[in-house]
């Protein structure tokens, strides 16, 4: 009765250990490319304000636009093919720029754009508007890691 319930284990285990052979070979190799999409939202503040008074000087219609990017930032693994789905919600055309990998997308309002390339450089690169004084724009950064 013992020696059947050892036989028993022994067979259980050379079948977990089958069954996991199995599942590591179908799952994914860690250096395959990887495909990663991202949607990213161009949002525009329209700030207005009638008049300030800044050191005793009054200006009257002080006007502001504060432009983001939802999400500002992406941390991506290197050699992924990257899709941006970039919509702009700003009332008018904004610039959408990632030097390094020759990004410079303009995008009217409303309007939606795919991006697509490949993160084949490591470093923190900067996602900036190429179209308006970068005073009134949050810059965001995308992060390619090892
Ligand atoms: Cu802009």
């Amino acid at each position: 009765m013992r020696r059947a319930v050892w036989e028993f284990s022994a067979g259980l285990l050379t079948a977990l250990a089958f069954g996991a052979m199995f599942f590591a070979a179908c799952a994914p190799s860690a250096s395959r490319p990887r495909s990663l999409s991202y949607d990213i939202v161009i949002e525009a503040f329209d700030t207005t304000i009638p008049e300030a008074t800044i050191e005793g000087v009054t200006i009257k219609n002080v006007r502001a636009f504060n432009v983001i990017n939802s999400p500002s930032d992406i941390v991506i693994p290197a050699g992924s093919e990257v899709t941006l789905r970039v919509t702009n919600k700003s009332p008018i055309s904004e610039g959408f720029s990632i030097d390094p990998f020759n990004i410079r997308e303009v995008i009217k309002p409303g309007e939606t754009k795919t991006i697509t390339f490949k993160a084949d450089k490591i470093g923190a690169f900067t996602i900036w508007c190429q179209l308006h004084p970068q005073n009134i724009h949050l810059r965001g950064t995308l992060n390619v890691i090892p």
